[in-house]
């Protein structure tokens, strides 16, 4: 493999493409799922026609007929007659073939193990289903689901889908708060969480965070059901209106639940995700597009098959693990494994040594992971037979073309393809990738559009760009996975992601992108501010005005550094509290206010923010300052003397 200019600065390229194409390995192009070039072609002539490839892996209760409603643009309708059950897509249509093949295999963080063949599976989504039912949850209520990484998440994202209950998926880590936010939100009186889960050796009381969640709530929840994960027995309080999980579900194993059959575009679910005003933005995913785009991308980007065993490591809090942990390899019919824990404990050989355990064949994670991997060094993945890999992904941010080669060597051996897969939790399913067994690979770039899928980087004015030119990436056609809404109505929807051109809709990604002359993305980052923290987007004004409500702080600033860590920049009364006990009150607030994935990895104080004239924070300068990079430039600066004084102190610390 050739050197890389670039890697010192350890920025993506996607500059030097020539020297930089990786083709697929041809061990891999020859049992690929789909390995035919004209599969680009046929999405041009036959758009959006060419769709029905990914709709008809699925199994309709009644067929569809038009593919694409796009009467009222851009609120973009697919497969709109059809109608379909998720769970049955990902449960009931491969007890005929393959009932007693394992669908989920679960790795607990004190090395618990549990299997769920496809057979298993349809009991407890069963029972579950029937529990909520009995729990008065009809079609369209939504259910929050505030559980960590075990089995009684995917059971209960199934369960509520038979029922055609959206699910509002709440990630473990976040606070009381923000799951009150999410939850009155979404209108949501029905809570499955659990006693608590372990990090590492410690307990973490999680129903503690969901009762203090439930007094700021203004209305009072129907019914709350509480996992136990903590002991043998469930030991906390349980109220009026609260069951115990096993106790609840017990009372309905063996009795089944008919799938209720959906519209194509129902809600399957929602999910909320960081909005540039800081107020969340619940996403809302239909049914029939987000399944078809997602079982189309698990088989033919990651390619996926069904005896495959499987491993997405992002948490299903997350969108990944919504798509790609849940939904993709369930609807084909294979092993997904479940992983609860980190990837350094009990030591740094975890993932080598699960990934050799149980044979994995196709890992998707994120750079962040990669980056610590290749930090704590090849030695771990060294010591493992890692040879069952056929096909690394990775999401979540840009990858550098460093961290792209180590992976390939180190992990892949140089013979699994690497796909570098961009989306968003608003996109549902995978828009950009190389498809491993067609096209080549560029480490650093994402891929160019999959089939189907059209991109334009345009400046402030719309225009389009030339090659290799920054700008704003818009998606200018619809595609299956698309959100259908947001739960904050349809003006917010019309505002936030859309763009009338000359051509039609544009949907605004957030993102600035350039583009080779082969047509391939290199992602430059948000160009809102948002920062990507352990996967979850967070807004800096969110974090920002959590840390100002400490007593004594008048301003602050944060950004992410190269490694996705928060730092913030924070000033101060004179007179106000020594620094120790404000960098502690800060990391208290952020940690209660937010979770703890808002704890930031440096506090930082400063007599004075860098502002622009007009008043702006400039957070690129901090975020500059933060990884050590060269200034670009500062002469919008109204106050360019603070600059020096900030770069030293972070530097001498
Ligand atoms: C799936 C997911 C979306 C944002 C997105 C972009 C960044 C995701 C990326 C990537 C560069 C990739 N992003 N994949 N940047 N290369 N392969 O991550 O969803 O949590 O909504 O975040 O993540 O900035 O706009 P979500």
């Amino acid at each position: 493999m050739t050197d890389h200019a670039d890697d010192r600065t350890g920025q993506p390229s996607g500059l030097d493409s020539e020297e930089t194409k990786i083709d697929p390995p041809p061990g891999f192009v020859e049992t690929a799922n789909l390995s035919e070039r004209a599969v680009f072609d046929e999405f041009v002539t036959e758009w959006p026609t060419c769709w029905s490839t990914a709709a008809d892996r699925l199994d309709w209760e009644t067929p569809y007929e038009t593919i694409l409603d796009q009467s009222d643009a851009p609120r973009y309708r697919w497969f709109p007659e059809g109608t379909l059950n998720a769970a049955y897509n990902c449960v009931d249509r491969h007890l005929e073939t393959r009932k007693n093949q394992l669908a989920l295999t679960w790795i607990g963080k004190r090395d618990e193990r549990e299997v769920y063949t496809y057979l298993d599976l349809y009991r407890e989504v069963n029972a579950a289903a029937a529990a909520l039912r009995a729990q008065g949850v009809s079609e369209d209520d939504v259910v929050t689901l505030y559980l960590p990484m075990i089995p009684q998440l995917p059971i209960m994202m199934l369960a509520c889908a038979r029922i055609g209950a959206p699910h509002n998926v709440v990630f473990a880590g976040l606070s009381a708060e923000a799951l009150a936010t999410r939850m009155s939100a979404a209108d949501s009186s029905l809570l499955v969480t659990c006693d608590g889960y372990y990090r590492r050796e410690t307990a973490f009381n999680q129903k503690s965070k969901a009762d203090n969640a439930q007094l700021r709530l203004p209305y009072e929840l129907e019914s709350v059901i509480v996992v136990d994960r903590l002991g043998t027995e469930l030991t906390v309080h349980l109220g009026e209106r609260e069951h115990d999980y096993d106790k609840l579900i017990s009372a309905h194993r063996g009795e089944t639940v008919t799938p209720v059959a959906r519209q194509s575009t129902d809600r399957l679910f929602v999910m909320y995700t960081s909005g540039t005003t800081g107020e969340p933005k619940g996403v809302e995913h239909s049914t029939g597009g987000y399944l078809s785009h997602v079982t189309w991308t698990t088989e033919s980007v990651l390619d996926v098959k069904p005896e495959d065993t499987y491993w997405c490591a992002a948490d299903i809090g997350w969108i990944t693990g919504h798509s790609y942990g849940v939904y993709g390899p369930l609807a084909l019919g294979t092993t997904s494994v479940l992983y609860e824990g980190t990837p350094d404990y009990p030591d740094r050989s975890r993932v080598w040594e699960l990934i050799e355990q149980y044979a994995v064949n196709v890992f998707y994670t994120a750079p962040t992971a990669i980056r610590s991997f290749m930090k704590w060094g090849e030695a771990y993945p060294a010591q493992h037979d890692l040879s069952s890999l056929r096909l690394l992904g990775t999401v979540g941010e840009a990858i550098t073309p460093r961290a792209w080669e180590w992976y390939y060597e180190h992990v892949g051996g140089g013979e699994c393809p690497v796909v570098d897969t961009w989306w968003q939790t608003e996109t549902g399913a995978i828009l950009l990738a190389t498809l491993p067994g067609v096209s080549a690979m560029k480490p650093g770039a994402s891929g160019p559009p999959l089939p189907g899928i059209e991109l334009s980087v345009i400046d402030e004015f719309g225009e389009p760009v030339a090659p290799y030119e920054p700008g704003y990436l818009t998606i200018t056609k619809p595609w299956p996975g698309m959100l259908q809404g947001l739960r904050e109505g349809n003006d917010r929807y019309h505002r936030e992601y859309w763009q009338e051109t000359d051509t039609g809709w544009a949907y605004k990604t957030g993102d600035g992108a350039l583009v080779d002359e082969d047509g391939y993305v290199t992602i430059l980052g948000r160009v809102d501010d948002v920062i990507n923290v352990q996967a979850q987007r967070l807004t800096t004004t969110e974090l920002e005005s959590t840390i100002v409500e400490v007593d004594g702080v008048t301003e602050a600033a944060v950004v992410g550094d190269d490694s996705g860590l928060i730092i913030a920049f924070v000033t101060m009364k004179s007179t106000a509290i020594d620094e120790l006990t404000a960098r502690n009150r800060i990391r208290e607030q952020l940690v209660s206010t937010i979770g703890s994935v808002a704890e930031p990895e440096r506090i930082i104080f400063t007599p004075e923010l860098p502002k622009t004239r007009s008043g702006k924070i400039m957070r690129r300068l901090l975020e500059d300052i933060a990884c050590g990079n060269e200034f670009g430039d500062i002469s919008a600066l109204r106050n360019p003397e603070v600059v020096g004084e900030i770069d030293s102190t972070v530097r001498n610390k």
